[in-house]
């Protein structure tokens, strides 16, 4: 094996480590917070009484299920429903059901990133919904979404759920609408929830929960690097930190070092040194309101035709056309 093939059998959780606690700030990103741990933490989260954006999400759905399927496929000629990191799918069946009672003839194509993720949604479906057609895809968004700019689908309807847009800066939210819009034809729609500016506690609470299980969920990167390459991060020695600007409507988790230490990660051969109170940055939860939207959806060639929300206007479903 020569230099090139080994470098290119470095993984990208590898680079990212190596490349974010070399760099001054310190950063890993929120994407590695992802295993079955991490996975597992998050679904403890969603059901955290200070971690509101799953129920108004939910909310938004049992409300407006029938206005918001009425906008999917308004001449009944059959599409597909293609869903973005899909899950556990709890939030997707109320719209399914919704569909399905009212005769729309479509094929659920639930995409994630996680095999196992897709083939426990498509037995749990078969039960629950026998006559629903699913086709599950398994990848990466973005590769996934380029295979399917080449598949004969007609109608395509794009779901992203979970305000999953918010872990992205503006300028890569922005490449990932324009992707989106790029396997998009003329009739086809995208529905995507935004997580909404709103009293900054509220904010602040829902990253930061009296149980500890965000803060769990954050120390879980350094869990990973422990036993991924060997590494000897003392978890108790970093304090979760949340802050929100609510100017830029950004919520930004960092792990701050109590002390003065140094942490060998011996499968990169890299030790890593940590003054007093250093920083790793570990994620950014957008928050966005009507403006802010309009201006993503105009930077990446889309534009908002519809729009639901819970009572509060704490959380927005968006659906946009090309
Ligand atoms: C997945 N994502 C939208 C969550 C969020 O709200 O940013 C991840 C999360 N991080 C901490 N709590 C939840």
């Amino acid at each position: 094996m020569d230099c090139k093939d080994q470098k290119t059998k470095i993984s990208a959780f590898e680079k990212e480590v190596y490349e974010g606690l070399t760099a001054f700030p310190k950063y890993l990103s929120s994407k590695f917070i992802y295993d079955q741990k991490g996975d597992k933490l998050f679904q403890n989260i969603m059901e955290l009484p200070e971690y509101y954006l799953t129920r108004k999400e939910f909310e938004i759905l049992n409300t407006k299920k029938s206005e918001i399927v009425q906008n999917f496929d308004q001449e009944k000629q059959g599409f597909h429903l293609i869903e973005l990191g899909a899950g556990d799918g709890k939030k997707t069946k109320v719209l399914l059901k919704e569909l399905l009672s009212n005769a729309y003839n479509f094929t659920y194509n639930p995409i994630d990133i996680s095999s196992n993720a897709v083939e426990n949604l498509k037995q749990n479906l078969q039960q629950e919904m026998p006559s629903l057609k699913v086709q599950g895809l398994v990848g990466e968004y973005f590769e996934v979404l380029d295979r399917l700019k080449y598949t004969e689908y007609d109608k395509k309807i794009i779901m992203v759920l979970g305000s999953n847009i918010g872990n992205l800066l503006h300028p890569r939210a922005i490449k990932f609408l324009q992707k989106l819009c790029g396997v998009m034809g003329n009739e086809d729609l995208l529905f995507m929830g935004f997580d909404q500016k709103k009293n900054p506690q509220t904010i602040l609470n829902a990253y930061n929960d009296s149980q500890g299980v965000t803060a769990a969920f954050n120390k879980n990167i350094l869990v990973r690097i422990n036993t991924e390459f060997d590494a000897n991060f003392n978890v108790n020695n970093f304090l979760h930190w949340e802050t929100y600007d609510p100017e830029s409507g950004t919520a930004k988790s960092y792990l701050v070092s109590k002390e003065k230490q140094s942490v060998d990660i011996n499968a990169l051969g890299l030790e890593v040194c940590f003054e007093k109170w250093e920083t790793i940055h570990t994620e950014i939860s957008q928050k966005y309101d009507d403006h802010t939207v309009k201006w993503l959806a105009k930077e990446s060639g889309l534009k908002i035709i519809n729009q639901f929300s819970d009572v509060e206007k704490a959380y927005q479903n968006y659906l946009f056309q090309k």
